[in-house]
């Protein structure tokens, strides 16, 4: 079933028509209602005369995550406070987080696309869903509850945590669909087996996983240990939250919505468009958003686009899997962590150097574990035991309070970690990709 027959399978021809005329009232619009962005467009030069269609879209200027974070925290809305509905955050690199506003006809949309995508991953009317996405300034629980009102599912809202809970919820209930990050789905496979229930007799039929970066590897362990359909979902609260794209049953790429969300690939370094199928940063302009829309938005998510239309009939393009990313934000169990964020404690605290380093690892079927090493003074190594575990705590609690996920904090003497003559290697990713 598709959910939005008209938009998703329409003929390129009449889609450039849609996606040309929005942008030019989007263009418009921006102009005029986010003094943010007339200075930026003023400041570029860009005649907005010469914006005639979608193929001017080149001539616009990018907007990058920072320009968020320095208008913060609700400078890049283009609406009045009054009329944002809803307001989601997600971690910055130092002090300020992104922050992002909706008002209720974004929210109208977020809940279209999400009801797109669910329908894409094979749900239906009268499916009964456990979301397991967390609700809250995290978009994944309220984004999949707004797509699932509105393609009239049952929800169970039971958000992330409490596994055993999950599982009796999945027993008892015996929803068809699961939604949660894929790693959360895995570890939840090994508490099923610790608990003498077997993963392969679930009612889960369809999982949607996303928010973090998951490999072909992983989906075959999620598919045999669970006996389900595992799809990827991608999404990021700048644009909506989770539905900005997202796989058929064919497993062949992620749907983009088009019609809303229009996508370009560039080199990340030129600016330039890369060549069809080749890898690059995706790009999104909003062609309907009202609270915060946003022209050319640099996602430093790296994939490749193609345009082939697929077997399921949907004519909007394909992005591939994320492969990676243009910054060194690093996604454990669902969150995005900066390592900045981490210097940006340690500097605050007296004994410890900025020098640093993530360990990021999961094994099989398990979370992942975080283990942050910390270069410590000589003098800290010279206290008793007691003080230096204090210390340790210390640390531990304020790095847990900035990143909103739990680290093992081990600390290391002076000049431990490895020196790097160029970039520092911050993060030791040993998660199999
Ligand atoms: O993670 C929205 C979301 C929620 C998507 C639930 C899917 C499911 P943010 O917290 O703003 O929003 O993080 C956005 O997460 O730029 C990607 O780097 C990464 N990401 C999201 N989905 C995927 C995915 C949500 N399917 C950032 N594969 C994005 C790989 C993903 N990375």
């Amino acid at each position: 079933m598709i959910w939005n027959e008209r938009m998703e399978c329409m003929a390129s021809g009449e889609l450039k028509e849609y996606q040309s005329e929005r942008l030019k009232r989007t263009v418009d619009y921006i102009y005029n209602n986010s003094p943010l962005y007339k200075k930026k467009l003023d400041a570029c030069g860009v005649d907005l005369a010469l914006i005639k269609g979608i193929d001017d879209i080149g001539k616009l200027p990018f907007t990058a995550k920072d320009d968020i974070r320095d208008a913060y925290p609700f400078g890049l809305f283009s609406q009045p406070l009054e009329n944002i509905t809803e307001i989601h955050v997600s971690s910055g690199t130092t002090g300020n987080p992104t922050v992002v506003g909706y008002t209720k006809e974004d929210v109208k949309l977020w809940s279209e696309v999400m009801a797109r995508a669910l329908c894409c991953a094979g749900a239906k009317p009268g499916d009964m869903v456990q979301n397991a996405y967390g609700y809250g300034l995290f978009t994944g629980g309220l984004g999949v509850h707004y797509g699932a009102l509105e393609m009239r599912l049952t929800i169970i809202p039971s958000s992330s945590g409490q596994t055993k809970r999950q599982l009796k919820l999945m027993s008892d209930f015996k929803p068809r669909i699961l939604t949660c990050t894929p790693s959360y789905c895995l570890y939840m496979a090994e508490e099923a087996r610790e608990i003498g229930l077997d993963p392969r007799k679930s009612s889960w039929e369809i999982g949607v996983f996303g928010a973090e970066p998951w490999s072909e590897s992983m989906r075959k362990e999620i598919e045999s240990s669970w006996n389900l359909l595992a799809t990827d979902i991608y999404g990021l609260s700048e644009i909506v939250g989770p539905g900005v794209a997202q796989e058929c049953r064919h497993k062949k790429g992620l749907h983009i919505w088009w019609d809303v969300f229009y996508p370009e690939i560039i080199n990340p370094k030129t600016g330039k468009h890369v060549k069809e199928g080749e890898p690059g940063e995706l790009v999104i302009t909003t062609l309907t958003k009202l609270g915060m829309p946003l022209l050319r938005y640099r996602t430093r998510d790296i994939v490749s686009i193609n345009y082939d239309i697929c077997k399921c009939g949907r004519t909007s393009p394909r992005i591939s899997k994320i492969t990676g990313r243009t910054d060194d934000m690093i996604i454990v169990r669902g969150i995005n962590v900066f390592p900045s964020q981490i210097e940006h404690v340690l500097l605050g605290i007296e004994g410890t150097k900025p020098h640093y380093q993530l360990v990021v690892d999961r094994e099989a079927g398990k979370l992942d574990e975080l283990e942050i090493l910390v270069e410590v003074e000589h003098k800290i190594f010279s206290d008793e035991i007691k003080q230096l575990r204090i210390f340790e705590e210390r640390i531990t609690r304020e790095i847990e309070s900035v990143l909103g996920v739990s680290a093992k904090v081990k600390l290391v003497e002076p000049k431990t970690i490895e020196r790097s003559e160029g970039k520092a290697k911050r993060v030791v990713d040993k998660r199999v990709k």
